[in-house]
């Protein structure tokens, strides 16, 4: 529970007398100093527009990272139907199945109730160099416990399996034994209700201080910290719980990663076996997002998005060389993405090639992107990311 407040919250509350604490910086990467100019990186392709009109994801464009918190109206976003717009004074979050008092909510029951914050980094699971590492964010999210909600409306003992289903829906083709169903769907996702349980799983209803915009899940959402970002629920309509799996869409078909595991991972190889896996937690990644010519040297400003794992080390490689470890921002949190810096000495003029990778105190180590190959679908992707950049 304490991970919820972030370490410069904690200590802001334990020195708040402090006057020189005001002259703090929030964060203190030297990376941003005002007489540090960016770098410019070769490996972007032309036609890469994190805004683009057509697209229904807009992504954050990383190289303008400037801060530990990602500005509201920066904030990554992505959803498979259509982005309801909810009347917030109507709205309704419904408590079903097995709860031994069913109830709903309005929003402002919702802010009566004791609030909670935390710092949440998170990617879409289909997230990956493709989209330049765009799909996500770091955000502060306000709301309340779901633990809290489903506690006092007492749980029967049967319920296993907590279901979270958005406002939106849509037209899916549902295939089962070559026959093609098209009907209308509600966008669900579920988790074990030991999960949905967990002290940091919350119904937000602010980002940054600010209430949800229409994008973000107006008026509520969850926030599973930890989790890839299909998870948070945005829209959210109903909890409901119950003592079977759930077989949605979202949950069972389209949201699983194919993988070999043992002998060669050829296809034909006996040895080999394919596992079908769900999304859930993060698979540790870095991803070095800016590069800065500071006074004297060079500044490699990067982020990490894992499950929430402490971690071992953030190391960075330049052409090819020894790997270095870098340096943790003080800003970072249990749940947060975490920022690191490498002082870079040295670079001289021309193309150089840099990659990071981050290690667990699991020992769970970022693979190269070539160890990914037994993944044969594309979400889960956390090879490293080697990035190139010009230095005049
Ligand atoms: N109701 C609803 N919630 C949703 C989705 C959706 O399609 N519908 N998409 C999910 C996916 S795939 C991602 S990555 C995150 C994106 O959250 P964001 O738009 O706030 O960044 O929302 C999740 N929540
Ligand atoms: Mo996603």
């Amino acid at each position: 529970m304490e991970e919820l407040i972030s370490r410069r919250e904690t200590l802001r509350k334990g020195l708040a007398t402090a006057s020189w604490l005001a002259l703090m910086p929030d964060w203190a990467l030297p990376a941003m100093a005002e007489d540090a100019s960016d770098v410019p990186f070769t490996d972007i392709p032309n036609t890469f527009n994190p805004n683009n009109p057509n697209s229904t994801a807009r992504l954050l464009d990383i190289r303008k990272i400037d801060g530990p918190i990602t500005p509201k109206d920066q904030f990554f976003g992505t959803q498979h139907f259509n982005k309801p717009e909810i009347d917030g004074e109507k709205y309704r979050l419904k408590f079903t199945g097995l709860v031994h008092k069913q109830a709903e909510y309005s929003l402002s029951d919702l802010r009566a109730m004791k609030s909670t914050e935390i710092i949440n980094g998170y990617e879409c699971s289909g997230n990956s160099p493709r989209a330049m590492e765009g799909l996500c964010s770091n955000g502060r999210f306000t709301g309340v416990r779901l633990s809290s909600i489903l506690k006092q409306l007492t749980i029967d003992p049967r319920a296993r399996e907590a279901v979270f289903l958005g406002t939106d829906r849509g037209p899916l083709d549902i295939v089962f034994r070559q026959q093609t169903y098209k009907l209308e769907q509600q966008f669900g996702r579920s988790m074990t209700l030991e999960n949905a349980l967990k002290p940091d799983v919350m119904v937000a209803y602010a980002l940054n201080g600010e209430p949800l915009t229409r994008d973000q899940g107006f008026p509520a959402r969850l926030i599973v910290p930890g989790w890839y970002g299909v998870a948070n629920v945005k829209w959210l309509a109903e909890v409901h719980l119950q003592e079977d799996r759930y077989l949605g869409n979202f949950q069972a078909r389209w949201y699983r990663t194919l993988r070999g595991v043992g002998g060669t991972g050829e296809d034909a190889d006996p040895e080999t076996q394919w596992i079908e896996s769900e999304v859930t937690r993060m698979h540790p990644k870095s991803v070095i997002a800016r590069v800065r010519k500071t006074a004297g040297a060079h500044s490699i400003l990067g982020f990490v998005l894992n499950d929430g794992t402490p971690l071992k080390s953030v190391e960075v490689q330049i052409d090819g060389g020894a790997w270095q470890p870098a340096t943790l921002d003080k800003s970072n949190s249990r749940y947060s993405w975490k920022l690191f810096t490498y002082r870079w000495e040295g670079a001289t003029p021309g193309e150089h090639t840099l990659v990071s990778r981050v290690t667990d105190a699991n020992g769970v180590m970022q693979p190269e992107a070539a160890a990914l190959k037994r993944k044969k679908t594309f979400l889960e992707d956390n090879g490293q990311f080697p990035r190139k950049v010009m230095i005049s």
